[in-house]
């Protein structure tokens, strides 16, 4: 299985909740790495790209107001299969139907505010690392837990 790259991101129900720390440390202690991170209020203009395909639905203009509505933690997660991984550890889009055990169906009840996002694809990945971060907020490092730094 290749290193690929995705893009995830606490929406603003899971920042103003509390939740950054404990759904980020489910994909660090997982052993994905984190290459990209900010924190932003997104425009409405930002938010509606992001949502791009869903332009035209009843629930878009909600779901843009929604995202645009205070912080963000945006974040590029690297490694092994991350973006099938990242989408089995959120869950199912709606939380009742999210297994437990999943971010969704452990924190969240209500399919407009499910505390997270996370690419569903390998190009909707790229498309949206390109819409979130400049390529130079991308980085690369290697962890010292794999060998000596001395
Ligand atoms: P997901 O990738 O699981 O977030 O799901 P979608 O891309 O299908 O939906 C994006 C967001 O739109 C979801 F977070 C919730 C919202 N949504 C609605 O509010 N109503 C719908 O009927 C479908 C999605």
């Amino acid at each position: 299985m290749a290193s690929e790259q995705t893009y995830i991101m606490i929406k603003p129900d899971g920042v103003q909740r509390g939740l950054v720390a404990a759904i980020l440390g489910r994909f660090e202690t997982r052993g994905f790495q984190i290459v990209g991170m900010k924190m932003l209020t997104p425009t409405k203009e930002l938010a509606s790209s992001h949502y791009g395909e869903h332009e035209g639905k009843p629930f878009f203009g909600g779901l843009v107001d929604f995202l645009s509505s205070g912080p963000v933690v945006g974040v590029v997660l690297q490694g092994k299969g991350v973006v099938a991984a990242a989408r089995m550890m959120l869950g199912a889009t709606k939380p009742l139907e999210s297994a437990p055990g999943t971010i969704r169906g452990d924190f969240a009840i209500d399919m407009g505010r499910n505390v997270m996002h996370a690419s569903d694809s390998v190009d909707s990945a790229t498309r949206e690392i390109g819409l979130w971060f400049k390529k130079e907020e991308v980085v690369s490092w290697t962890s010292c837990a794999a060998g000596s730094l001395l």
